[in-house]
C-alpha cells in the first residue's frame, strides 16, 4: 500500500465514529439509558474517573454537554421503542366499529412529549402503516405523552383509550371542517359507547 493511501485510511479510521450503540453506553448493557448519562454527569464533576466511552461530543474530556447528549439520545431509544410497539399492537388492524366509519381514511400525526412523533396511515378503515417521524399534511393530529400512551398500550383497551380522550390526556386536532365535524360526532358517540 503506498504512503499516500495509508495515510487517507488511517484518517478514515480516526474520522469515523466507533460502533454507535457503544457510544455513550457507560454501563455497556447495550443501550442507552438516563442511567449512562448519570455515569457521565458523575464523571464531569469529578465523583467518577472519566471514561472515553462517555465522551460522545468528542472534544477530549467529559462535561455536562456530554450528560445531556447522552440523555437526549437515550429519549430517542424511547421513541424509537415506543414507536415499534405501537407498529406491533396496531398495524394493519382494523379501526373497528363506528370510529373505522368515521375515521376512513386518514393521516393522523401522534406527537409524544416534546421530541417524539409517528405517522399512522388509515386507508379504508385499515392501519396500512405506522412510521416514525413527522407527518406531512396530517389530517388529524393528536398530542399526548409517554405515560399515557404506554399506560393504553399496556392495557389494550378502547376504554383505556376513550378515558384519556375524554380527560385530555390524548388531544386531537384538525386543520378540515370535515373533520371537526367527524370528531364532534365521535366526541358524542364515545358517550353512548
Ligand atoms: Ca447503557
Ligand atoms: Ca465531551
Amino acid at each position: 500500500m503506498s504512503p499516500l493511501r495509508l495515510l487517507l485510511l488511517l484518517l478514515l479510521l480516526l474520522l469515523l465514529p466507533p460502533a454507535y450503540a457503544s457510544k455513550g453506553d457507560c454501563d455497556a448493557d447495550g443501550k442507552l439509558s438516563s442511567a449512562d448519562a448519570l455515569l457521565a454527569l458523575k464523571m464531569a464533576v469529578g465523583e467518577l474517573a472519566t471514561k472515553s466511552c462517555a465522551d460522545v461530543d468528542a472534544d477530549n474530556r467529559v462535561t455536562s454537554n456530554d450528560a445531556a447528549e447522552i440523555l437526549l439520545l437515550a429519549v430517542g431509544g424511547r421513541c424509537q421503542t415506543l414507536v415499534d410497539r405501537v407498529k406491533g399492537a396496531a398495524e394493519g388492524a382494523e379501526v373497528e366499529g363506528f370510529a373505522g366509519s368515521l375515521l376512513g381514511d386518514q393521516r393522523i400525526a401522534v406527537e409524544v412529549g416534546e421530541d417524539c412523533s409517528f405517522g399512522i396511515v388509515v386507508d379504508g378503515g385499515k392501519i396500512v402503516s405506522i412510521t416514525q417521524g413527522e407527518v406531512k399534511n396530517p389530517t388529524l393530529t393528536a398530542s399526548t405523552d409517554y405515560e399515557t400512551l404506554e399506560t393504553l398500550l399496556a392495557s389494550g383497551s378502547t376504554e383505556e383509550l376513550k378515558k384519556a380522550l375524554e380527560t385530555g390526556k390524548i388531544r386531537l386536532r384538525t386543520e378540515s371542517i370535515l373533520n371537526r365535524f367527524r370528531l364532534g360526532i365521535a366526541k358524542l358517540a364515545m358517550r353512548f359507547t
